[in-house]
């Protein structure tokens, strides 16, 4: 007898690829443009009409077509996820470039042939279901690759670290972030009292709430974060040897971020900012990429570094242990349906395969339970594997059976091993197998405790090293987070703890953050008092670390898929906007023109320039960045419209890169960004740039244009706090 999960549909294969995923998932697809049924298989007869005791009659009870169909709809919703609600996902592969097996058994990872499909799952954390996707929050970054020897799933984020260290915390954490109880308030936020009462008083949350206060918490896009195994997993050689490892993600676009006032205004203006982005830059064939980084280091590495890298609370800095590229991720389709593939996937940091280990962390250890167990009531019972986004596409046998949902259908006699009557199609278990708890230490120490091992009691000294490795820009982001979130924390004596904690990461950070809370001046002696705190700092070899920074660099991939705004109006100059246009084009930006009204607008020399958007319909929050037509009728009508004006006010105060040519200058000056203000010690106003209204000089204005938004943002615009917008 055989089960599969396979249910019959695809074969497993020496080297499965992205196709054999795609082929199983279609099988289970609908055929489009046939005549409606009910679930049994009847033909409705009309669908627009109830069966009714004569035409005015009452409904009834026997029209079996409107009670199934009511039913099913009433039963269509399921709990949503009790964190990582919010989400979006798409397929792809994944692609080793050199077999790892010095370090790993793991088929996918020595078959350089091999395309491993995957499911990729992007998430906000504390928001439900359909909440906004630019909140201040950490984003998931969930990965299932379908292997040929099962479903490894690498369940992380866009943050190295996290808030706690011991799983058995993780439901007061999720309790305090969410919504409060009392009045289900406030809505994907972290920004009042519970939260922070709940970080002040667990000084283990220090770290993570530097990046949660960081701009890696507001990602321009899924396609421009990083992502994070978090925990130290362990690899497993065929020797039997193993190593220990952190898995990290690397994005081809770069890492950017939003301003904060922006991820407020997108919240309201798109919702569904991430979800859309991910899904046109795949529509439009602009794949995303990741490269999968390694951290690979002996036991004895490990044991030297100065922390404990059990504890989830610790990142190993990059200039300790290197970042190895070892593959790369692709993701190039589009789920078919939400309901059936995004919100059904079930992730699972247990799901590994042979050469891929856990440790000891506590986190990790309390996570192996929690998932398998979520998805019993999110998804209604055992057999959540058989759902086919869930399915592996290789051959599953065991002797589990039934269960609410079940579609294996196992045959004959026999469901327990060992049997004799099987004929032939008993299941064996092959001793053979190298990887999981054959790792040589897999022993335990005794005697049990309930206790945290004195290796976790350093709080702070990543806090500071994160701290350190900011550029000032990203310092004010930290403080202006810091100042906004507990601004909304009525309570003072929450206010005043938590600045008494940051005090411990930097001094001058909390007297920043402590300023405008109407609080006394941060107390570090007053947060040693507190019970869970430890005063302990083990001593790190570094200050800064580099990689921590999102400092824009110039990206290597260019300015590709960045949203260039033109603004237009009637008399545009188009024979200065064109070679400018065509080079962000060739760059392969995207250039929306926009204009108060759809159609056209008409050009000074009498043509029509076609309109994508109105300024009302896509605002500056859209976009990467800006550029101002010249044509003196034109920019004379955009410095009257107010919606013209805030545009540009609002994306030069996100430090947006705003170019504009010929006329549209003026409206710059009227503005008051060409005027004596927002100029750098060297007198430039950084990321703007001011084009001459004729054709030939288009390529020096698209080259520096093209400059400006390779930096992506500005941050270091000075005094930006005046802009009005
Ligand atoms: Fe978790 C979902 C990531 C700690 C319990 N988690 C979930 C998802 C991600 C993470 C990306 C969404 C997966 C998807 O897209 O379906 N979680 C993390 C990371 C953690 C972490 C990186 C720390 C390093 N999680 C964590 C702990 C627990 C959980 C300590 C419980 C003890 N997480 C869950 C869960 C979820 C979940 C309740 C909700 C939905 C689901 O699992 O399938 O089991």
């Amino acid at each position: 007898m055989v089960q599969s999960r396979n249910g019959g549909r695809g074969k497993a294969k020496a080297s499965p690829t992205a196709a054999d995923k795609i082929q199983q998932l279609q099988s289970y697809a609908d055929e489009p443009a046939q005549l409606l049924t009910t679930n049994q298989g009847l033909q409705i007869p009309d669908n627009h009409n109830s069966l009714k005791a004569g035409l005015r009659g009452p409904t009834l009870l026997e029209d079996f077509i409107l009670r199934e169909k009511i039913t099913h709809f009433d039963h269509e919703r399921i709990p949503e996820r009790v964190v990582h609600a919010r989400g979006a996902a798409a397929h792809g592969h994944f692609q080793v470039y050199k077999a790892l097996s010095e370090y790993t058994t793991a088929q996918f990872l020595n078959d350089t042939e091999a395309r491993t499909p995957v499911f990729v799952r992007f998430s906000t954390v504390a928001g439900s279901r359909g909440s906004a996707d630019t909140a201040r929050d950490v984003r998931g970054f969930a990965v299932k690759f379908y292997t040929q020897e099962g479903n490894y799933d690498l369940v992380g984020n866009n943050m190295p670290v996290f808030f706690i260290q011991d799983a058995i915390k993780f439901p007061d954490l999720i309790h305090a972030v969410k919504p409060e109880p009392h009045n289900e308030i406030p809505q994907a936020a972290s920004a009042h009292d519970t939260f922070w009462d709940f970080a002040s008083l667990m000084p283990e949350t220090t770290h993570m709430l530097m990046w949660a206060m960081s701009d890696r918490a507001l990602p321009r896009s899924f396609r421009m974060m990083e992502g994070f195994g978090v925990h130290t997993f362990r690899m497993i050689n065929g020797r039997g040897e193993s190593h220990f490892v952190k898995f990290h993600w690397k994005p081809k676009l770069g890492m950017h971020g939003l301003a904060w006032d922006e991820a407020q205004k997108i919240a309201g203006k798109d919702a569904d900012f991430h979800r859309r982005d991910l899904w046109d830059a795949i529509e439009k064939g602009n794949f995303p990429e990741w490269e999968l980084g390694l951290q690979i280091m002996s036991e004895d590495k490990a044991a030297s570094l100065g922390f404990d890298v059990l504890d989830a609370t610790k990142l190993i800095p990059e200039e300790m242990v290197p970042v190895v590229p070892v593959g790369k991720l692709v993701l190039d389709r589009n789920p078919d349906n939400y309901f059936a593939e995004t919100e059904q996937v079930a992730f699972h940091p247990g799901h590994l395969v042979p050469g891929i280990d856990f440790t000891s962390d506590p986190l990790l250890q309390g996570r192996l339970f929690s998932y398998t167990d979520t998805q019993l009531s999110r998804l209604g019972g055992p057999n959540f594997h058989e759902i086919p986004i869930n399915r592996g596409i290789c051959p599953v046998h065991n002797f589990q059976r039934d269960g609410m949902h079940r579609q294996t259908i196992g045959r004959g006699q026999v469901s327990y091993e060992p049997n004799s009557l099987a004929a032939g199609a008993e299941f064996r278990v092959d001793g053979g197998l190298q990887g999981f708890h054959s790792q040589p230490d897999n022993t335990v120490e005794p005697p049990k405790v309930r206790r945290r091992s004195p290796s976790f009691d350093d709080h702070f000294s990543q806090a500071t090293l994160f701290w350190n490795s900011m550029t000032p820009a990203e310092k004010d982001h930290i403080v202006a987070a810091f100042r906004f979130e507990l601004s909304k924390v009525a309570t003072v004596a929450v206010r005043q703890r938590m600045v008494n904690n940051l005090a411990h990461v930097d001094a001058r950070l909390a007297k920043r953050v402590a300023a405008t809370l109407g609080i006394e001046p941060p107390d570090p002696k007053a947060a040693m008092g507190q019970a869970g705190f430890r005063n302990v700092r083990f001593e790190l070899p570094i200050e800064e670390s580099a990689a921590l920074s999102m400092a824009p660099r110039p990206d290597k991939a260019g300015i590709q898929t960045r949203k260039v705004a033109i603004l237009a109006n009637d008399g545009v100059d188009v024979v200065s906007l064109r070679p400018v246009q065509q080079a962000l084009t060739d760059a392969g930006a995207e250039c929306w023109v926009l204009a108060p009204r759809l159609g056209a607008v008409a050009t000074s020399g009498g043509r029509r320039l076609e309109v994508a958007a109105t300024l009302q319909a896509m605002p500056s929050v859209m976009f990467d960045a800006v550029l101002v037509a010249g044509g003196r009728e034109s920019a004379e009508a955009l410095a009257k419209s107010g919606d013209a004006v805030h545009f540009v006010l609002e994306a030069y105060k996100h430090c947006k890169p705003v170019c504009a040519i010929g006329d549209g200058v003026a409206l710059l000056a009227l503005l008051g960004i060409q005027a004596g203000a927002n100029r750098d010690a060297l007198g430039n106003h950084p990321g703007v740039v001011l084009g001459e209204a004729s054709a030939e000089a288009g390529v020096q204005t698209a080259q520096d244009f093209i400059a400006a938004m390779q930096l992506h943002r500005h941050w270091d615009r000075p005094d930006i706090d005046s802009i009005p917008a």
